[in-house]
């Protein structure tokens, strides 16, 4: 009886109203209405759908006949007073021609400079962002300047990082299945992982989480992984010592729902060694300061009189400081914040801080030659309370411990004999151990995070926006195994990078037989062949020697000069183990001491056998296959099915306990493939980070530096051939589903023709597009343009339903 009279007529319901998250309830004609002019081909922002969904669709279920009339009227109404408003608000080509976008400039180290000097650290070269690392702290993260570029044209604010979480936002909004990335390219210490947290912090303010929880943890999940992958070197503080590539996962509405982490390469061989200068990953530090500070040192099996030797780097003496290191022990609450908030378990948190005391105190154990009669290369050990504590900490007993590191099983004729170990052989097992269970420490780390983020199935739609933050190309005074993988990374990116600006696009323009000058770019695929074929490719040549028994690091090498007949490599003469490889961001010289033993990583299935008899859930699970089933277990599925690039790789675990398991090498370009695949999946968007200095100092801009950077990147020739190129290329039938409401009635279907897009294109008033055979070729300002009149359109249809629903009452 309370009913407003109309409401009652039309069988209004009060609640709850079908809402856009509930198309189900929607009628079919009337949904199907709606999506075809309104939602479903538009880009439309969720605060326009939110927008919609308050002021219109809760109302008109039952009336869709009488609102479909109405509205087609008003559409046609608002099209026509529409027509001069429209113009006078928007931005014509010329406008964009401005300084903010070195597309369209010559002298890009000269302008990056000054507008550096002014502390304009983005800049635009087309749809790339660059970011020049300011050195300082910056006032243009915060609050306001967060809300300044949700859903601003790019033009109208400087260039920011907020502006392409805003476009890749916005772009999944489109509801279809597809995910969008953002790549990080840059070298190291330029920025990438800096920006990506930008990013994600965009991001999550725009995915407006429902629970403000969600939100908070996937902030945090970047400091929790960061703090076990990444470490303090020669070049950059807080270096990435893994790829990371971050998926955060949207619904249909915009929402964000959930996060998933894929990591890549983590160096383990950190955890034993740290080349001079350089520091152990983060993580040891703060939990050595951290428990210190707790006074739990002594439960945790160590001492702050004696600092661990995996921490010592011989070449920096930081013994006492840690322990008093207050920064460390604020990072260590903070890290401890993160698990706890994420949702990990104390439980598991004190088995986390019981491995890794376990890898600190193993560092420690000492072996001595023991003669004997029949024998003088076996090894005891020389402090068998430091081996109790590692037992004590992994649950494992200390007798079978001991055995395992100081000797090993053969089976010869179906007997197993017991060898002693070389006391070299023994310090081997104990590092591969170290690094054993801290690579597998934290792919579980990664793995628990993934399940706790994994958003409720029913949720999702499929969008998601991937985020990949790897480590930047390396050249240090020796480079070993560690920067040939990284580099090789940096090198295959590249690559992708080349594809999708320059090849693809000049395809594209062939066989749409559009008139566009070609473009001359540096590609790097004869580098990638000769890393990554097979047989005779560098990676293959690695595994076939690894193989065998007798092959040394001097046979590597030469095996390699026999083999690899391009100019790009070559050995310096005065140099044992040295070779050279010219990659696209220039010449390192490797040195192959250690390449065989890192690349065969062998944890000897002794070892492995003992952990799994630990008494610690978490210990045991770190040396049983697969690690969950979650995430880890899907990639290795998949990488079944698909093919790699180069050929099949035959994928094996590497979780067994086979000494002969799968090499560093193979499962490298496994990885490589598994992240190209997701790349590919994507429609990209890049940022390119650069350093403006080598001495992490702020206003320095070392214009050389700079210009290395642009050339070797690729960024000079990507300005050119964003100049001269077109960025978009829609198929006739998208972009007349997308914008025919510009020039035609919202209920016409006008034929997927050429004509039909050139009208919207003339309707618009655009210029300099081209017409291909069976796609429209736009710059970028097109888009952004056609997009934003649509989007006006749509925003006066939207307060045309305001009038609709007072009518309603
Ligand atoms: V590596 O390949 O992982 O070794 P990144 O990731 O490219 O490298 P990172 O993001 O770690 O470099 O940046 C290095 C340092 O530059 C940071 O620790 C900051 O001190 C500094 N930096 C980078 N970007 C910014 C910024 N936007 N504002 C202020 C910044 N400082
Ligand atoms: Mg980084």
């Amino acid at each position: 009886s309370d009913l407003h009279p109309m409401r009652a007529l039309f069988k209004i319901p009060r609640n709850p109203p079908p809402t856009l998250h509930q198309p189900e309830l929607w009628s079919d004609d009337f949904n199907d209405f709606i999506c075809k002019c309104l939602i479903k081909d538009f880009e439309l922002r969720p605060n326009v759908l939110d927008l919609l969904q308050h002021v219109f669709i809760k109302q008109i279920v039952g009336k869709e006949k009488i609102l479909q009339k109405q509205l087609i009227e008003l559409i046609d109404l608002n099209q026509q007073i529409g027509v001069t408003e429209k113009t006078s608000h928007m931005k014509t080509q010329s406008d964009v021609d401005e300084v903010d976008d070195l597309a369209t400039l010559e002298y890009l180290d000269e302008q990056l400079q000054s507008r550096y000097g002014r502390d304009q650290i983005y800049t635009y070269v087309g749809d790339i962002l660059i970011a020049v690392n300011p050195f300082h702290k910056m006032e243009i993260y915060t609050p306001e300047y967060t809300k300044m570029y949700i859903g601003a044209k790019r033009t109208a604010n400087p260039p920011h990082i907020f502006a392409v979480a805003d476009i890749a936002y916005h772009q999944i909004s489109l509801m279809v299945t597809f995910c969008r990335c953002c790549h990080y390219y840059g070298e190291s210490g330029a920025g990438k992982t800096e920006s990506a947290h930008l990013l994600v912090q965009q991001l999550t303010v725009l995915g407006k989480a429902n629970n403000r929880t969600l939100q908070e943890k996937i902030l945090l999940v970047n400091s929790l992984v960061e703090a076990f992958g990444n470490a303090c070197t020669v070049i950059n503080d807080n270096s990435s010592r893994f790829g990371k590539y971050l998926e955060m996962k949207f619904t249909c509405g915009g929402t964000v729902v959930g996060a998933q982490i894929s990591e890549y390469l983590l160096e383990k061989s950190r955890v034993i060694h740290q080349a001079v200068g350089e520091r152990n990953f983060h993580i040891f530090y703060y939990i050595y300061a951290g428990l210190a500070d707790r006074k739990k040192l002594a439960h945790y099996k160590l001492s702050d009189s004696k600092t661990p030797k995996y921490l010592c780097n011989e070449h920096i003496k930081l013994g006492p400081d840690i322990v008093s290191n207050t920064f460390y022990k604020e990072q260590f609450d903070a890290v401890e914040q993160c698990f706890k908030v994420i949702g990990f378990t104390l439980e598991e948190l004190g088995s986390v801080y019981s491995t890794l005391a376990a890898i600190l105190n193993s560092g420690d154990i000492e072996f001595s030659a023991v003669a004997s009669e029949h024998q003088t290369d076996k090894s005891g050990i020389s402090n068998i309370s430091v081996l109790e504590n590692v037992a004590s900490l992994l649950c494992i007993r200390s007798d079978e411990l001991q055995e395992a590191l100081t000797s090993h099983c053969v089976v010869a004729r179906g007997e197993t004999i017991v060898r002693p170990n070389t006391v070299e052989k023994a310090v081997e097992v104990r590092d591969a151990m170290g690094k054993a269970l801290y690579g597998r420490l934290f792919s579980w780390i990664v793995n628990r995070i993934n399940s706790l983020l994994r958003p409720d199935t029913g949720f999702t739609c499929g969008l998601n926006i991937g985020i990949l933050d790897i480590f930047g190309f390396e050249n240090f005074k020796k480079n070993s195994f560690e920067q040939l993988c990284i580099n090789i990374a940096n090198e295959q990116i590249q690559f992708y990078f080349n594809q999708h600006i320059f090849a693809w696009e000049q395809d594209e323009y062939l066989n749409e037989e559009v008139d566009a000058r070609m473009i001359e770019y540096e590609d790097n695929r004869p580098l990638l062949d000769l890393f990554l074929q097979k047989p005779m490719g560098m990676l293959s040549l690695l595994d076939e020697e690894s193989r065998f028994p007798q092959g040394t690091d001097q046979t590597l090498v030469e095996k390699f000069e026999d083999n690899l007949k391009t100019k790009s490599f070559w050995r310096p003469k005065r140099v044992d183990l040295g070779f050279g490889i010219h990659h696209y961001a220039g010449k390192v010289m490797y040195n192959a001491a250690g390449f065989l033993a890192k690349n065969r990583d062998m944890l000897p299935a002794d070892i492995v056998l003992l952990l799994r008899s630990s008494e610690n859930e978490l210990v045991r699970k770190l040396v049983t296959h697969p690690l969950t089933k979650t995430g880890k277990e899907d990639k290795w599925k998949r990488n079944k099915k698909e093919p790699s690039e180069q050929g099949d790789t035959p994928y094996h675990p590497r979780e067994t306990t086979n000494m002969r398991t799968q090499t560093v090498a193979s499962y490298f370009r496994y990885s490589l493939m598994d992240l190209l695949s997701k790349m590919v999946a994507g429609q990209p968007h890049f940022v390119r980070c650069i350093k403006p200095n080598n001495d992490r100092q702020a206003n320095k801009f070392d214009r050389e530096k700079v210009l290395v950077q642009l050339r070797y990147t690729g960024v000079l020739e990507t300005a050119k051939i964003r100049r001269q190129g077109y960025s978009h290329r829609i198929l006739f039938a998208n972009f007349i589903k997308r914008y025919y409401i510009l020039a035609f009635h919202a209920h016409e279907e006008p034929a997927v023709t050429q004509e039909t897009c050139a009208a919207i294109l003339e309707k618009a008033k655009l210029e300099n597009w081209a017409m291909g055979k069976t796609k429209v070729f736009l710059k970028y300002y097109h888009v952004e343009h056609l997009n934003l009149m649509v989007q006006q359109a749509t925003q006066r249809i939207i307060l045309l339903q305001a009038y609709v629903r007072g009518w309603l009452g």
